[in-house]
């Protein structure tokens, strides 16, 4: 663990110039509310307390330069003007690019200009705490911060600043929703949120005073930018969605599950039942069958078009059933009932193992072993096939599970800020 005044001589050392900003910015744990984001459905996250620190500074030269304090990860450094678009398999220095190029096309007219950045990151990358939305949140603001004076968050509202990070993350090659840009954006300390897209807007949640959230790592991991699992179950939704608005005859652009829902005029029990009817493996002819290659063109992507099988009930059948256990936890959690809580956290961990297949045998036994010691509820938290899970325990019962491997006991942190030097 590196202390302030380490990462500041560090810095000295390296580039020459004194810093000028110093960005904090958390990475979060998803309680409940998973892969539902990118169909504009609520979630419930919150922030923690380990997070990415950059420190940054306009250089002299003409020369965008990243540096990481950990030396596994190399320099990184490209003439100004750089002509980085995106990249298709996403090096650590591709996070800040998101983050730096959303920023530059935001301010539009501001030109490109040397900067040097010094990185330093707790949050364990690759295990669903959302180090990679860390990494773009951070550099966005660093870049920020170096084109604006005073704070950033008068120029652009941080709703308006979290959007553009979600945006932007997408360069990298994932179809990500925007929950963990805004969670890292919008979280006060104290309070876990409830962030509701299209518009982005966020309500700070009281958790109850006897529960205690344990974060535990399974011992695997899982880049997202260098596998496919997740862009598949994302086109799978978009799939459903063109189904479902062609069985309620609806007209939208959208193929957003929440959209269809919503103009469906069917409450969550009802649509739910219209789900089993829909087949389950099918492949690229047998979709093309059922709405036409022009509606499949609509969802696929570049990167996505290459996919050739696609599960359609079971996914459907998570998406839904978890965005109405996300109502019914905020319910649960306004009447402090942890019991509920962790029911539906339970439910919430079952459905993404069996109807989104996004667990792992690691991430199952974690679970099952947290919940023999007397745990209330376990689930995967983040985009799963790996990392790490959330464990709800009343507050009484935490040294049950005292001998047990965790990683922290998780209070909600702060979001992003920006000290000047
Ligand atoms: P996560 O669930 O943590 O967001 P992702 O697979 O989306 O997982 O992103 C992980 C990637 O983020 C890593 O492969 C690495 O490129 C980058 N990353 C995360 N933390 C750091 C760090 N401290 N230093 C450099 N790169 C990091
Ligand atoms: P992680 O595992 O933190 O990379 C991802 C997505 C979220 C959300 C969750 C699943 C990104 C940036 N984040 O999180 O938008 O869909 O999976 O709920 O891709
Ligand atoms: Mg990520």
């Amino acid at each position: 663990m590196a202390t302030n005044e380490e990462l500041h001589d560090h810095f000295v050392k390296l580039y020459g110039i004194e810093p000028e900003v110093w960005i904090t910015c958390p990475g979060r744990v998803n309680l409940i509310g998973e892969h539902i984001d990118y169909h504009d459905y609520g979630v419930f996250p919150m922030a923690i307390d380990a997070s990415t620190v950059i420190l940054a500074a306009r250089n002299s030269t003409q020369n965008i330069v990243f540096s990481n304090f950990d030396p596994k990860y190399s320099n990184w450094e490209s003439p100004i003007p750089c002509p980085w678009t995106g990249s298709s398999s996403p090096k650590w220095f591709d996070y800040l690019l998101c983050g730096w190029k959303g920023i530059l096309d935001h301010e539009g007219n501001t030109e490109q200009f040397g900067m040097s950045f010094l990185l330093f990151g707790t949050i364990p990358p690759s295990s669903g705490l959302s180090s990679s939305s860390s990494l773009v949140c951070a550099s966005a603001l660093a870049t920020l911060s170096l084109i604006v004076q005073g704070d950033p968050f008068e120029h652009i509202s941080r709703e308006n600043f979290a959007h553009l990070c979600a945006k932007s993350e997408p360069l990298i090659g994932t179809l990500s929703g925007g929950m963990d840009q805004a969670a890292e954006v919008l979280a006060s300390e104290g309070t876990a949120l409830r962030i509701d897209f299209n518009p982005l807007r966020s309500k700070n949640i009281e958790l109850p005073e006897d529960a205690v959230f344990v974060v535990v790592h399974s011992n695997t991991e899982l880049n997202k930018g260098a596998t496919s699992h997740y862009n598949e179950r994302v086109i799978e939704g978009r799939i459903v969605a063109q189904i479902l608005k062609q069985k309620f005859s609806i007209s939208t652009p959208s193929f957003r599950l929440k959209d269809v829902q919503k103009l469906s005029g069917k409450s969550f029990e009802e649509i739910l039942k219209v789900v089993e009817t829909l087949p389950e493996e099918v492949n690229k002819e047998q979709v093309i069958d059922l709405i036409g290659n022009d509606k499949l063109e609509e969802c696929l992507t570049e990167n996505t078009r290459k996919f050739t099988e696609f599960k359609l009930r079971s996914r459907a059948r998570h998406v839904f059933s978890e965005a109405h256990r996300v109502e019914l936890f905020e319910k649960a959690c306004s009447e402090k009932d942890i019991r509920e809580m962790g029911r539906l956290m339970n439910e919430s961990h079952r459905s993404c193992a069996v109807d989104y297949e996004c667990s792992c045998r690691e991430l199952d036994d974690i679970c099952k072993l947290y919940l023999e010691h007397g745990a209330l509820g376990a689930r995967l938290t983040g985009a799963g096939w790996g990392g790490c899970a959330v464990v709800l325990m009343a507050a009484d019962d935490v040294e049950k599970v005292a001998e047990l491997p965790s990683l922290f006991v998780s209070k909600p942190a702060q979001g992003i800020r920006v000290h000047r030097f």
